[in-house]
């Protein structure tokens, strides 16, 4: 039976293990080490997305009255989610040194297991002020090749600059889980189809639109803001068809979720320093590196308000950074306003 019309132009049936294995064949000289490190990474994302599927029915919400290297409280599920992604990832033999946002130091491989050629660094769970409140969190990732020669990696390893990373993504547990990453080749996007295990391609080649509608800020902070951020946030708001604005407000309060959107729809999520928060809130190599990979290779930019987030020497494990991220255009104005040139 012929294979009918509708069949032939469905988007490809595409599961994510197999999309790695033909990303790594853009590298003649592959050995299958990155496959296999992207492959436990995306079991890593089930194991935890079964514990925050039923997180309301089990005892894994509320906190462990502990405190992380920034001072945040953290919860039960940002712990079970650092356990499970150091877990998943220690033996494969792909990686020679890790570093978690939970974890003061970096994160040594076993001596027991072998050391691979590549870093990873992670968020365990992002939005955990939202995670009670059964609101979309999520777990970022950023890849690099090591700096140094064999076995043991370092803090050298993983302080490396943005631009530098092989990959990167995270992982959306929304109204469904997704596995959004690049490998430099575009930005591809896999929702996890709970029945069979496998995340499933379903948004191919995402590209961010040059301009938005949307505006994405804590704006309880404004109080705290310097004048050029409140002057852009006000011009963001004023009536001007031309120029489509007045642009609309939404905010999550989970950097995945409002990035997320922000690449999908287009508009610029930003999260400025502040008196508060003098260099910011988000942390360079864990949230703000992976975030600008994608972003960029989605054809957007991603700033601290005076350089490229990418192009950021990083000095510490846990340095935080302003940030401004979205459409071109939009971050382009923003950083316009924030050197005083408009
Ligand atoms: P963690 O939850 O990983 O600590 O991340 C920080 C974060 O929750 C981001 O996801 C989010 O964009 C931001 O903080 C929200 O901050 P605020 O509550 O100050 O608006």
């Amino acid at each position: 039976m012929p294979i009918s019309a509708a069949t032939a132009s469905a988007p490809k049936f595409m599961t994510l293990e197999r999309h790695i294995i033909e990303e790594e064949r853009r590298y003649p000289a592959a050995t299958g080490e990155f496959t296999g490190l992207l492959h436990d990474l995306s079991l890593a994302a089930k194991l935890v997305w079964r514990e925050v599927t039923k997180a309301g029915l089990v005892n894994i919400l509320g906190s462990t009255y502990r405190y992380n290297v920034s001072g945040d409280v953290v919860k039960k599920l940002d712990e079970f989610a650092d356990d499970t992604i150091y877990k998943a990832m220690d033996h494969g033999g792909h990686l020679c040194v890790m570093a978690s946002e939970e974890n003061e130091d970096v994160l040594q491989i076993p001596d027991h297991y072998p050391k691979g050629k590549y870093v990873l660094l992670y968020d365990p769970l992002d939005g955990s002020s939202n995670i009670d409140a059964n609101v979309t969190i999520g777990s970022i990732f950023s890849i690099y090749r090591r700096v140094t020669s064999k076995g043991r990696g370092t803090l050298e390893d993983c302080l490396q600059p943005g631009h530098k990373q092989v990959t990167a993504g995270y992982v959306i547990f929304g109204s469904s889980t997704m596995f959004v990453y690049s490998t430099g080749f575009g930005v591809h996007g896999f929702t996890l189809d709970p029945t069979v295990g496998e995340f499933l391609l379903s948004h191919e080649g995402i590209k961010i639109p040059k301009k938005g509608k949307i505006y994405s800020v804590n704006e309880g902070n404004s109080h705290r803001w310097d004048d050029r951020v409140k002057r852009f946030v006000d011009y963001l708001k004023e009536e001007d068809k031309a120029t489509g604005r007045p642009y609309s407000s939404r905010y999550i309060g989970t950097l995945v979720a409002d990035f997320h959107r922000t690449l999908l729809y287009g508009g610029i999520f930003m999260y400025p320093r502040d008196k508060k928060n003098p260099e910011g809130k988000l942390r360079l190599m864990y949230e703000c590196n992976p975030m600008a990979f994608l972003v960029e290779q989605a054809g957007g930019s991603a700033s601290n308000g005076e350089q490229r987030i990418l192009e950021i020497q990083s000095s510490s494990l846990h340095q935080r950074t302003p940030l401004f991220i979205g459409s071109k255009d939009d971050v382009k104005a923003a950083e316009e306003f924030l050197k005083g040139r408009r």
